[in-house]
């Protein structure tokens, strides 16, 4: 059986929740509590010396990182191809878009905390600022596609810039300057099998 150690706030998480459920894989959700810091903790670290969640483990198969996790289901279990296409240049697109989810999309994420659990703002506008230049990145792909590497089928690109984009707003990031990601948002949620989340 497929364990997600899981924390059900985390859109990183979310984005591993929305893919097994896309794929219609069975499997159970391991909480971790992040607030208290338990994946900090020895248990954990042996599974994941980078001490994050999410993290999955697929019958002995440990996979990190949530962009390495949806490659790996992927790869593994989509047999249509589509979320993950091999062909060289969608393959390159779709890579694109899982580094700008964790990279300028991610700062959202770090915004979202930040607002959500009043910490120091001294690096908020900064955060915000580059999470709003992976929004402009995603704007212009989605000006001229319904899904961000170009194809006719939503791909993981489209998952891994998915939950942190579509809760900018917690971080206090109006997402009305960004129609385009505003209706791929609304295509996302409309898919078959889609997965919700508290506050997406
Ligand atoms: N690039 C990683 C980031 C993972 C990450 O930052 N996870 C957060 C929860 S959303 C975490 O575990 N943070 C704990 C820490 O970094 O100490 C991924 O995409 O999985």
């Amino acid at each position: 059986m497929i364990k997600l150690y899981d924390s059900s706030l985390s859109g990183n998480c979310h984005k591993v929740r929305m893919m097994l459920g896309f794929l219609g894989l069975a499997h159970d959700i391991v909480p971790v509590d992040w607030a208290k810091g338990e994946m900090k903790e020895a248990w954990f670290t042996d599974i994941n010396p980078r001490a994050q969640l999410p993290t999955l483990d697929d019958n002995g198969v440990v996979v990190w990182d949530s962009q390495a996790i949806l490659v790996y289901l992927a790869r593994h279990y989509d047999e249509s191809g589509l979320w993950f296409p091999d062909d060289p240049m969608t393959m390159t697109k779709v890579m694109q878009f899982l580094m700008l989810g964790n990279e300028e999309i991610a700062a959202l994420a770090w915004a979202r905390v930040t607002v959500l659990m009043k910490q120091p703002r001294d690096r908020l506008s900064e955060l915000q600022s580059k999470g709003k230049a992976g929004l402009a990145v995603l704007e212009s792909a989605l000006s001229t596609a319904d899904w961000v590497a170009g194809t006719d089928h939503p791909t993981i690109g489209d998952i891994a810039c998915f939950p942190y984009a579509g809760m900018a707003e917690q971080g206090d990031v109006a997402l009305s300057a960004y129609p385009h990601v505003q209706a791929w948002i609304g295509r996302i949620k409309a898919l078959p099998n889609y997965t919700a989340m508290p506050g997406l």
